[in-house]
């Protein structure tokens, strides 16, 4: 678009101008411009500090919270993303793009509302992905490792997990009682820890198939058991899942020659292709299996995508051949693309899943690459989406033990070392790990960082910290992998309803909290909250005729006695 007159020329030098009051670098094109225009504030300038925060105490002041009902709900879940992880990738971002850093955003940390969540599962101090999925999806608090069932259920019992009053409801059944549907994105298997707590039930994590499932046979009667792959593609409420995108084809497929699957019984690709062609007739769904075949799905064409990019996990963004494997962003816009047709709306969860693996293996700059990648995906469905109808809420399950010490000078590189010195006068990196593995699982990492037998630390001064492998150090050496760590988690807001996501919560409160966002779900009516929009208007009842109104109670009995029946 392009603006002419002077109203416009003042438009453009007070942006530019606003712009440069909260840019720090002088590098920032844009800034450049508006060095013409106006008085030019530097970090040294007291003034540039006071007029960075009257921005942003303007912007606070005329922020009208929203209410009303969300449509759509998306969940973004970066796996293992900890304050600190966050902190270290917008410096990461920044550099990037050879800024200094400190002062960049990701894209959520721009929402109106933060909160922080309290992790711990029913019997762990420091949680695993799958207590906190069946918190974050389901409403309550587990048992560690396991999904869908509640504390009653002890790791392994499978006969616990399989008894209805153990197990819970997740929000994507409440979301499909309303008539709203489901979409599922990750960069992990999609039978993993975090994905399965929206549809599945199970006393171990581990039970991704039946060959999976065998192995635990002699630990415990698993006969009633099903495995979480199997439960993904026929059962509820997995069978109705319209997007299912992520790794671990090796959990659907037979262990046969063709195929490289792992599985014993059935071939579970064959069955969901036969499924949908039954239920909804030939061309309606699309199965694929790289970036090229996902970009060429029709949106407008298809209703129920099922994209296995990987055998097992899909590769890290940096690692991975980018002709051949979307990137979350990627995935994200298809889903929503496919998601946006519905009348009653949708509940998506997009998970960032390799934030984590890479922490586990203390790999600092691939944990923050895999946070920059999450970042974009967001801000994929913030351009796709209205803040009026839709609830985008952003948070992580747990935290990991890295830090971020020492007293770098500003704009230094994050991934390096801090400019001080131990003890033993040897440099340290300014990311650190309290504990990690003994060797990473990379073959490539020929670098050790790790004590040697005298447990002196490695003299890292000529060592390229920044290559892709590098395994930052760390001061309990474990025998696999580094653990998660226990402290609070983010969760960032932004939508109807956002406002309720701020303060200091468990993490069991916020499925509950979009639901009533949403009029779904266990929570939805608490004081008075409102009914779940439906194509008939009820969530636009203000502006809407008394016949629309009255359609729309109707309809709404309707969905309420759908799910109570
Ligand atoms: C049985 O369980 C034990 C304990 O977890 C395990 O070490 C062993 O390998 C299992 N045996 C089989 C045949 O899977
Ligand atoms: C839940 O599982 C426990 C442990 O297996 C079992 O004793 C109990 O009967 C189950 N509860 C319900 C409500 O089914
Ligand atoms: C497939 O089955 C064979 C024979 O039982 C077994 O050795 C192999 O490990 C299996 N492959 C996978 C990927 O599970
Ligand atoms: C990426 O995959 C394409 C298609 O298979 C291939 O032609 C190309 O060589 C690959 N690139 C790299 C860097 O491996
Ligand atoms: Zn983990």
């Amino acid at each position: 678009m392009m603006v002419t007159g002077s109203l416009g020329a003042t438009w453009i030098s007070f942006a530019c101008c606003l712009c440069f009051v909260i840019t720090y670098s002088s590098r920032n094109v844009c800034c450049s411009l508006a060095a013409n225009t106006g008085k030019e504030y530097t970090e040294q300038d007291r003034q540039y500090w006071i007029e960075n925060a009257k921005a942003k105490v303007t912007e606070k002041v005329k922020y009208v919270n929203k209410r009303g009902v969300a449509k759509n709900i998306i969940m973004f879940l970066g796996d293992g993303m900890s304050l600190t992880t966050l902190t270290a990738s917008r410096i990461y971002k920044g550099q990037m793009e050879k800024r200094s850093g400190e002062n960049e955003y990701l894209s959520f940390e721009k929402f109106p509302f933060v909160g922080m969540s309290k992790t711990y599962c029913v019997d762990k101090q420091v949680a695993d992905s799958a207590c906190t999925a069946t918190a974050y999806l389901t409403g309550v608090k587990a048992n560690y490792e396991t999904i869908g069932v509640s504390a009653s259920v002890k790791l392994n019992d499978c006969p616990g997990s399989v008894a209805p009053g153990n197990r819970t409801q997740s929000i994507a059944d409440w979301s499909m009682a309303a008539g709203k549907a489901v979409g599922l994105v990750t960069t992990t298997r999609v039978t993993h820890a975090s994905p399965a707590g929206a549809y599945a039930h199970t006393a171990h994590r581990n039970w991704e198939s039946d060959a999976d499932l065998a192995k635990a046979a002699n630990l415990t009667d698993v006969t009633q058991c099903e495995d979480i792959a199997k439960q993904l593609i026929t059962r509820s409420p997995g069978i109705d899942i319209k997007v299912i995108l992520g790794g671990g084809r090796h959990k659907f497929f037979l262990n046969d020659t063709d195929k490289k699957g792992s599985r014993r019984d059935m071939d579970l690709v064959e069955f969901w292709k036969k499924d949908k062609a039954e239920r909804f007739g030939n061309d309606k769904s699309a199965y694929v299996e790289n970036r090229e075949q996902l970009l060429n799905v029709d949106p407008s064409k298809t209703d129920y995508l099922l994209g296995l990019f990987e055998s097992k996990h899909m590769k890290y963004h940096l690692k991975a051949n980018a002709t051949i494997q979307p990137t979350l962003a990627e995935m994200t816009r298809k889903a929503i693309e496919i998601l946006k047709k519905e009348e009653n709306g949708f509940f998506l969860f997009v998970e960032g899943g390799l934030i984590d693996s890479a922490h586990h293996e203390t790999v600092a700059r691939l944990a923050l690459d895999e946070t920059v990648e999450f970042s974009k995906a967001v801000q994929q469905a913030v351009d796709m989406t209205s803040e009026d109808d839709t609830l985008i809420v952003v948070t992580s399950d747990h935290s990991h033990t890295m830090t971020m010490a020492g007293y770098p000078v500003r704009g230094n590189d994050i991934l390096s070392l801090s400019g001080s010195r131990g003890i033993d006068e040897l440099p340290y990196t300014t990311l650190s790990y309290a504990n990690g593995p003994a060797k990473t699982n990379d073959p490539a990492n020929t670098n050790d960082p790790q004590p040697n037998v005298n447990c002196a630390r490695q003299d890292l001064s000529k060592v390229d910290t920044s290559q892709l492998s590098f395994a930052y150090p760390h001061m309990v050496t474990m025998k696999d992998y580094e653990t998660h760590g226990g402290d609070d988690v983010m969760v960032f807001a932004r939508g109807p309803w956002a406002h309720l996501f701020s303060g200091n919560y468990e993490q069991n409160l916020i499925p509950l909290t979009m639901g009533f966002a949403a009029g779904i779900g266990p929570a939805a009516r608490v004081v008075g909250g409102s009914a779940a929009f439906t194509s008939a208007g009820l969530g636009t009842a203000a502006v809407s005729s008394p016949l629309a109104v009255l359609t729309g109670a109707l309809l709404t009995t309707l969905v309420v006695r759908c799910v109570c029946s």
